[in-house]
C-alpha cells in the first residue's frame, strides 16, 4: 500500500516536472514580427533623418530599440532580398539574382521549393506562420508562400499592384488567399495591417512568425484616397494618374507607419510585448528622384550604398538594450540570428551565409568583421570592415565608408595592395556563384 503511494507521488512528480518543462519551452519561444518595407531609402523615416515624412511608430520602435547604421538589403531590387532573406543565403545560390518580371519569360520562374526557408524551419518546431503582403517569389501554383512553410498568405505575388483595385501591371488581378484569388475592400497598406492584427489575435497563444511585407512606399503613387486606376484590358501608367507624387508618396510611408502603430498596440494590448522580436528592415534602397537615400550616392538597382544601404531596426523591450548600433549587417543574418532568438538548432547540412546578430541585439558585442558580397547586373562589390570594393563595367572603386559614406574619393589608385587583396576576394566569391544558374538577371 506504501509502496503505491509512493509509486503514485513519483508518477505525479514526473508528470509535474515533464508539464513543467513543456510549459517553460513554450513560454521561451518567442514571437517573431518581421515587416518589410518595399523600397523604402536610407533617409525615407523620421530616425533616419527624414524631417517631411512624419513616421512617429516607427521612430517610438527605434527608440525602444536598437537601431542600425549600416544595415543592408542583399538585394538592390525586390525579389533577390527577399529570396536571401527567406533562404538565409546569398539569392545567388538559389538563382534569383534578380528580379521575376509581370511581363515576359520570368513569370514562370520562382523560388524552389527545395530550398529551406527560415519559415519551414520555424513551422517545423511549433510556429504558426504568417505572410501579408508582397510575395514577388514566383506566380505558379507551386511557389505559392504555402509551399514554402507559411500557414496563411494574404497578399499578392507581382513586384506591385494597384494599391486599390489589386491589378499588377499586366492587368491581372493579383490579391490572394493562400492558393486562390479572393475579392477585397480597401487600401492594400490597410488590409495588409486588418489581416498582420487579426493572425496575431488568433494565433495569440502559440509562438509565431509573422512575415509583414508591405507595398509601401513601392510605386504606383496612391494614397488613401487616391482612385483605383488599373483595370484589365485598359491602358494604364505605371506610375499611376497622381499627379503630386510627393503628397501620395508621404502618405504612403505614413500610413503604414501607422499600421505598425496599430500592430505594436495589439501586441501590448495582448501582452505579448515581452516575449515579441520586431524587426524592420527595407528590401532595398529607394527609387531615384522619389525614395530619399538620405546623403548616399545611388539609389535602387545601383551597388552604391544609396541601392542597398536601408533602414534596420530590431525591438524587444527588456531584451535589446536602445541605443544605435554602426555594425554591418544584412538581410541574410535574420535567419541565424532567428535560430538563435528562438533557440532551434541549424537543420543538418544548410549552409547559411549570415551571421547570427543576437550577441550584438542580447549582450552589446560588436560583431567580427567580415567579407559580404552584393552582385547585380554586371557589377560587382564586397565590404570589408569599412572598406568598400565596387566594379562596374566603367570604373574599380575603393571606398572608406568610415570617412567616405558619400563614395566620392576612389582610393583604388593609391590603395594598390589592398585592391588587389579584395578584388581576389570578391573574385573567388564571384567563382563560387558561377557555380549556380539564374533563373533572372
Ligand atoms: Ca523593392
Amino acid at each position: 500500500m506504501r509502496i503505491t503511494m509512493i509509486k503514485t507521488i513519483h508518477v505525479s512528480l514526473v508528470l509535474i516536472l515533464i508539464l513543467f518543462m513543456i510549459g517553460c519551452k513554450k513560454q521561451r519561444q518567442p514571437n517573431i514580427i518581421l515587416i518589410m518595407a518595399d523600397d523604402l531609402g536610407y533617409g525615407g523615416i523620421g530616425c533616419y533623418g527624414n524631417e517631411m515624412i512624419k513616421t512617429p511608430n516607427l521612430d517610438k520602435l527605434a527608440s525602444n530599440g536598437l537601431r542600425f547604421t549600416d544595415f543592408h538589403s542583399n538585394g538592390a531590387v525586390c525579389s533577390p532580398t527577399r529570396a536571401a532573406l527567406l533562404t538565409g543565403q546569398y539569392q545567388q545560390r538559389s538563382g534569383m539574382e534578380g528580379v521575376i518580371y509581370v511581363k515576359g519569360d520570368t513569370r514562370k520562374i520562382g523560388l524552389d521549393t527545395k530550398s529551406t526557408t527560415i519559415t519551414e524551419v520555424l513551422k517545423e518546431n511549433g510556429y504558426r506562420t504568417g505572410i501579408f503582403g508582397k510575395w514577388h517569389l514566383g506566380y505558379d501554383k507551386k511557389y505559392n508562400p504555402v509551399f514554402h512553410g507559411f500557414d496563411e498568405f494574404t497578399g499578392y505575388l507581382s513586384g506591385n499592384i494597384d494599391y486599390h483595385t489589386y491589378y499588377d501591371n499586366a492587368g491581372i488581378y493579383d490579391w490572394y488567399q493562400n492558393l486562390d484569388t479572393i475579392p477585397d475592400k480597401g487600401y492594400v497598406t490597410d488590409l495588409i495591417t486588418k489581416y498582420s492584427i487579426r493572425f496575431i489575435e488568433k494565433n495569440k497563444n502559440e509562438p509565431f512568425f509573422l512575415y509583414i511585407a508591405h507595398e509601401a512606399p513601392h510605386v504606383p503613387f496612391q494614397g488613401r484616397e487616391d482612385p483605383g486606376y488599373r483595370y484589365p484590358d485598359q491602358d494604364f501608367s505605371y506610375f499611376g494618374p497622381v499627379e503630386d507624387r510627393n503628397r501620395a508618396y508621404r502618405e504612403m510611408i505614413e500610413i503604414m507607419d501607422e499600421g505598425i502603430g496599430e500592430i505594436i498596440q495589439t501586441v501590448q494590448d495582448l501582452g505579448l510585448s515581452e516575449n515579441t522580436l520586431v524587426l524592420f528592415i527595407s528590401d532595398n534602397g529607394g527609387l531615384q528622384g522619389y525614395g530619399n537615400n538620405g546623403i548616399l550616392r545611388g539609389s535602387k538597382t545601383t551597388l552604391f550604398e544609396g541601392g542597398h544601404r536601408v533602414p534596420g531596426i530590431a525591438s524587444w523591450p527588456g531584451k535589446i538594450d536602445r541605443g544605435v548600433s554602426g555594425d554591418l549587417a544584412l538581410s541574410i543574418d535574420l535567419f541565424p540570428t532567428i535560430l538563435a532568438v528562438c533557440d532551434i538548432k541549424k537543420p543538418e547540412g544548410l549552409l547559411l551565409d549570415g551571421t547570427d546578430l543576437s550577441p550584438l541585439l542580447f549582450n552589446g558585442e560588436e560583431l567580427k568583421t567580415r567579407n559580404v558580397f552584393w552582385r547585380y547586373r554586371g557589377s560587382l562589390s564586397m565590404r570589408k570592415g569599412s572598406m568598400k570594393l565596387l566594379t562596374t563595367s566603367e570604373d574599380t572603386m575603393l571606398y572608406d565608408l568610415s570617412m567616405d559614406i558619400r563614395e566620392e574619393n576612389n582610393l583604388a589608385v593609391d590603395s594598390l595592395d589592398l585592391l588587389n587583396f579584395m578584388l581576389e576576394e570578391l573574385y573567388n566569391w564571384n567563382i563560387d556563384m558561377n557555380r549556380y544558374p539564374q533563373k533572372t538577371r
